[in-house]
């Protein structure tokens, strides 16, 4: 008798001397779908891929923030099945999550092993501890042997650093020539940057925590300094004030840490590592500990010492006062859950911020640390920075568009001048779908514009719109910007005249309008412009001008 044979009749065997009930069970243990599994290679590829695509919105533990929770046992509750979760990913949901098959950012086997990777367990990531971070710090051009004033006659302050996303690199373009004049090696899937105080350098940071120091005085802007200070991140900033309390102008710089969660605190010269904070806490609103309490937004003040930290899961703002770094002072303003993004109103007071999941803007006084007003302006707001103008009707306006639906929302942001709008949604100009992500205006403009770039729709996530401030009813006008790509993000030049905006794909565009009069000037293309995403002006950079 073959021994598979003889195992199967020894099974039978017990199994009929079982009671009826223990006999049903096995059954339908036998029946039901195998467990789902993935080699090591295939496990390392997904949880690569989860990292790359999904840990912003959902988290690295899957506890959800942006996006909902999904981890495994939350899979199984809903009884989301591997053909489900390969529709939602694939798709996209009307809630804003945009669908991965479409712009080729996934293939169908990597849409597979993300789905089984969601019905198991979600890995715990390793630490990064403050020696580990300094055994990656590299000073690549010590201060002393940089360039004592500029070794170019370009105005560098009229720069623009452009994110070159899948890429790794940064782009530097001169803001009036529209030349390429660098290109700069920085992290993974680089995020964002931003100025320094004397906007002489500009910061990047990597997905994968790795931030870079970019000399713009250099005759080629290049690197002056590097550091990794965490395996996941999104946000850094500079030390910007000059004042009564001392000069920290470009003497510190901080980025905030999706995993682990933390601040890493730096020497704004040479980003030397000088501290780490932890911001696992506890929530708000029912005090649970929150293992994966990330920061968001970093926002620097320019009339305190001061960092505006956005804490995400946990609905803390920290006003982190950084005169002392040794003995830090917190403030920790209980808000809302999940923050996101946000920026400064046009006097730079008062600091309003996404809690995109709670459909809410929250708005911190950064003279006193606490929260002064929520506002609900429509279903996840994603304000980037905003955009700060004067309302011909309302006075000082701050607005932000949304992910889930088709509108800008404006508000009052003038509690002083114009008392009875503040913290009001006063305007909702009317959009061409949701999915929009950015909006953008300058003190000198005509327009406030806004993109689609999460839009389903390939017409609509590929136009802009503008509408005039001093009539912001009657004025939409919107321009199709390509035919291929998602266009994304604007920013304006320093005279707050010419507004960029960006065609994200692998043969990427960055398209220069004239704002008042809505033309096309110029159309940057390149074999080097691929995947542009963000970018950013040195002049409003350090000024915070938007
Ligand atoms: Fe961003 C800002 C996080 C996806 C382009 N993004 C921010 C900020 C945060 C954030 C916390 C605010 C930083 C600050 O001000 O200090 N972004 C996240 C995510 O978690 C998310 C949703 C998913 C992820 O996995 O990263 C995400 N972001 C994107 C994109 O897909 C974008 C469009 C292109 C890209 O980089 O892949 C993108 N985010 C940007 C840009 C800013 C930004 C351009 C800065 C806007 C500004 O004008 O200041």
């Amino acid at each position: 008798m073959r021994k598979s044979y003889r195992n199967t009749l020894a099974a039978l065997t017990v199994m009929a001397a079982l009671p009826l009930a223990i006999q049903n069970a096995y059954a339908q243990a036998a029946a039901a779908p195998a467990a789902p599994t993935l080699s090591a290679e295939d496990f390392a590829k997904a949880k690569r891929l989860y990292f790359d695509r999904c840990a912003g919105c959902h988290g690295t533990l899957r506890k959800g923030a942006t996006g909902p929770n999904i981890t495994d046992e939350t899979v199984k509750k809903k009884s989301y099945d591997h053909n489900v979760l390969k529709v939602f990913i694939t798709n996209g949901t009307p809630g804003g999550m945009p669908g991965f098959a479409g712009g080729g950012e996934m293939s169908e086997a990597d849409i597979n092993l993300v789905a089984t990777y969601l019905m198991l367990p979600p890995p715990a990531p390793p630490e990064m501890p403050l020696e580990e971070i300094k055994a990656t710090w590299k000073l690549v051009v010590p201060e002393d042997k940089r360039p004592k004033k500029p070794e170019h006659s370009r105005d560098w302050k009229n720069f623009f650093g452009v994110v070159l996303r899948d890429a790794g690199k940064v782009a530097i373009l001169d803001g009036d020539t529209k030349e390429l004049i660098s290109v700069v090696e920085t992290g993974f899937a680089v995020h964002i940057l931003r100025s320094s105080a004397s906007g002489r350098y500009f910061y990047s940071i990597g997905r994968d925590g790795k931030a870079t120091m970019i000399d713009l005085w250099m005759a080629k802007p290049g690197v002056v300094a590097e550091v990794k200070t965490c395996h996941d991140a999104r946000s850094i900033d500079s030390s910007k004030y000059h004042g009564p309390k001392g000069n920290f102008v470009d003497k510190l710089a901080v980025i905030g840490c999706y995993w682990p969660p933390q601040l890493a605190i730096l020497d704004g010269q040479t980003l030397e590592p000088k501290k780490l904070v932890s911001t696992r806490s506890y929530t708000y609103d029912t005090n649970e500990f929150v293992n994966e309490a990330r920061v968001a937004a970093i926002i620097a003040g320019h009339k305190d010492p001061t960092w505006i930290i956005n804490i995400k899961e946990a609905g803390y703002i920290w006003t982190l006062d950084y005169s002392d770094i040794k003995n830090l002072k917190v403030t920790m303003a209980e808000t809302e859950r999940f923050l996101h993004d946000g920026g400064w109103d046009a006097s730079k007071r008062y600091v309003q911020m996404a809690a995109n999941m709670r459909n809410k803007m929250v708005v911190v006084d950064s003279e006193t640390g606490k929260q002064i007003a929520q506002i609900e302006t429509g279903q996840k707001p994603h304000p980037g920075r905003g955009a700060n103008w004067v309302d011909p009707k309302f006075g000082p306006v701050t607005a932000t568009p949304h992910l889930g639906e088709a509108k800008v929302a404006a508000w009052g942001s003038d509690p002083k001048g114009h008392k009875a709008n503040a913290w009001k949604v006063v305007r909702n100009i009317e959009t061409l779908g949701g999915g929009g992500l950015f909006v953008k205006t300058h003190p000198n403009a005509k327009h406030v514009w806004f993109d689609h770039t999460l839009n389903p729709d390939d017409k609509i996530k590929r136009s802009v719109c503008a509408v005039e401030k001093a009539n912001p009813e009657n004025t939409r006008k919107c321009i199709q910007v390509a035919d291929h790509g998602r266009v994304t993000h604007f920013e304006y030049n320093k005279q707050g005249t010419e507004i960029w905006v960006a065609v994200w794909d692998q043969v990427g565009e960055l398209v220069v309008y004239d704002d008042k009069t809505m033309k096309e000037i110029k159309r940057i293309k390149g074999d080097w412009l691929r995947t542009p995403t963000g970018h950013f002006n040195v002049t409003n950079g350090m000024t915070d001008t938007y």
